[in-house]
């Protein structure tokens, strides 16, 4: 039978193991995060990738208050991303003025789903 005190110190041993464990943990995971000065926070594994060509796509939606548009793209080799429907976002919403749904445009993304180009194409 182990004393009181016994089971005592083996459960503040036990404390102090997941206590070190974590701490440890959490300052090589700072240690690795700061070495990113792009500061990837979510995705640490897949990097961060810049569409370089336009790829078409039409337009399903338009939300110019917060500067979001819907697409129906093509694949996007450089992401290594399928053709599908989804929704990106412009820092400057000016980018998506004169656009609406049905529209045939071109784009540029990052791995973001930040929009960095786009305009109809002309046909
Ligand atoms: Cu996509």
């Amino acid at each position: 039978m182990k004393t009181q005190a016994e089971k005592i110190f083996h459960t503040i041993r036990a404390i102090l193991v997941i206590a070190l464990t974590f701490g440890v943990s959490s300052s090589i995971w700072a240690m690795n995060h700061n070495d990113h000065p792009n500061g990837h926070n979510m995705h640490m594994a897949s990097e961060h990738k810049t569409m370089q060509k336009t790829v078409i796509a039409e337009v399903k939606r338009v939300q110019l208050h917060n500067g979001k548009i819907t697409l129906k793209h093509g694949e996007l080799d450089e992401l290594d991303m399928p053709p599908m429907t989804m929704s990106f976002s412009a820092d400057d919403p000016t980018m998506l003025e004169g656009l609406k749904r049905g529209d045939q445009v071109q784009f540029r993304s990052d791995s973001k789903m930040k929009l960095l180009e786009i305009q109809k194409t002309i046909d």
